[in-house]
């Protein structure tokens, strides 16, 4: 059996002895990101249905792990390379979220491109394709002498693909500055997490990579954050890679292509709702006189207002112009190209 570590129980209330290194300054911080991630998921599924922004992997049910996860990092320095459903974790890296809105509206234009400075690769969709990238980008940052750490997410599913293996195995041979992250959501679209992989805990993988790997409940920010930061430390000090399996639930569907009312248990449904990764942090923080109702409705009103702004300012960015096909191709395009350019502008503005 492997130890699932854990420290804030579904009731809101510690376990005992257990010490959490997150003070509550940054779990407050990390509450408003897991509340903003909750109510993103929300507006842009309804944007999704009115046709106004393109298909999305929600967060829901899974924002401890995704907010615990990237809170472990110095965003000035270290990396995070994502999967597709580790929204949050990008934005608190410094990724503003109108561009990322702005994307999935469409307009892939220069001006929504990841800024400058900001530490993140882009979203990767061909699962495990982000890993041996992600091994080679942490292999770089050690080879130039930086004190950077990278953390790569994968989903349980994602770790079934050849590019895991390459990508860990490698990791572990040059010690890279690596923390794989693993959100064992027990969902791979329709696929359960038993058909998936005989071993009975993802994190015992690493041990055939030669680098420690730790089981926690994902749904509890305080020891995701915690493990996190012990595996971030660990690279940091040149002693190599991690695997962190976070073990969650992903409390609605795949994506908005998705039906889950036709594989889903209901009963599992409502059970995993019990173990809501927000609504734990919130009766902590009653507990200790940090929360009450009066907060709760600022806090709700602070992110509605943030959300709109968001989508707003995305809305107002440029769209793609069909000439942007011909750009980025040639520092400087041949006779040929620009000729094909215009004649192609004059088709589209017909004349
Ligand atoms: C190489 C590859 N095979 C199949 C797919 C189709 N596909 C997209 S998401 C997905 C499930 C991935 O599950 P998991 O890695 O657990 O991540 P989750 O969606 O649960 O966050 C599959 C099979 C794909 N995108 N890439
Ligand atoms: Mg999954």
């Amino acid at each position: 059996m492997v130890e699932r570590r854990s420290i804030l129980k579904p009731d809101g209330t510690i376990v005992p002895g257990s010490k959490p290194r997150m003070d509550e300054e940054f779990l407050l911080e990390a509450l408003r990101l897991m509340m903003l991630s909750r109510a993103y998921d929300e507006r842009v599924i309804g944007l999704q249905r009115q046709g106004r922004f393109g298909v999305y992997s929600p967060g829901l049910g899974q924002e401890a792990s995704i907010v615990g996860s990237a809170m472990s990092l110095d965003p000035s320095r270290d990396w995070i390379v994502p999967q597709y459903r580790e929204l949050m974790a990008v934005v608190r890296q410094g990724y503003p979220l109108e561009l990322i809105t702005a994307t999935y509206m469409g307009k892939t234009t220069p001006d929504t491109r990841i800024p400058e400075g900001v530490n993140v690769l882009p979203t990767q969709v061909a699962l495990a394709a982000q890993l041996p990238q992600a091994t080679g980008l942490a292999w770089g940052l050690k080879l130039q002498g930086k004190d950077a750490v990278v953390m790569a997410y994968i989903g349980e599913g994602g770790s079934s693909e050849g590019d895991f293996h390459e990508a860990l195995n490698l990791a572990g041979v040059q010690r890279a500055p690596i923390v794989f992250f693993m959100q064992n959501n027990q969902w791979a679209i329709s696929t359960p997490r038993r058909m998936q992989s005989a071993v009975p805990s993802f994190s015992l993988r690493a041990a055939g990579y030669g680098f420690p790997g730790v089981e926690v409940d994902g749904n509890d920010v305080l020891a995701v954050y915690d493990v996190a930061v012990e595996a971030v430390e660990r690279a940091r000090a040149g002693e190599g890679p991690s695997l962190v399996e976070a073990v969650t639930y992903r409390m609605g569907f795949h994506n908005t292509t998705d039906n889950p009312s036709r594989y889903l248990d209901p009963a599992e449904f409502e059970e995993a709702k019990q173990r809501d990764p927000i609504q734990r942090v919130i009766k902590y923080l009653t507990a200790i006189g940090l929360w009450d109702d009066e907060r709760q409705k600022t806090a709700d009103q602070e992110v509605a207002a943030e959300i709109e702004r968001v989508v707003e300012a995305a809305q107002a960015q440029r769209g793609v112009r069909p000439e942007m096909l011909f750009d980025n191709v040639y520092e400087r395009p041949p006779a040929r190209v620009e000729r094909q350019r215009a004649e192609f502008l004059k088709s589209v503005n017909g004349h």
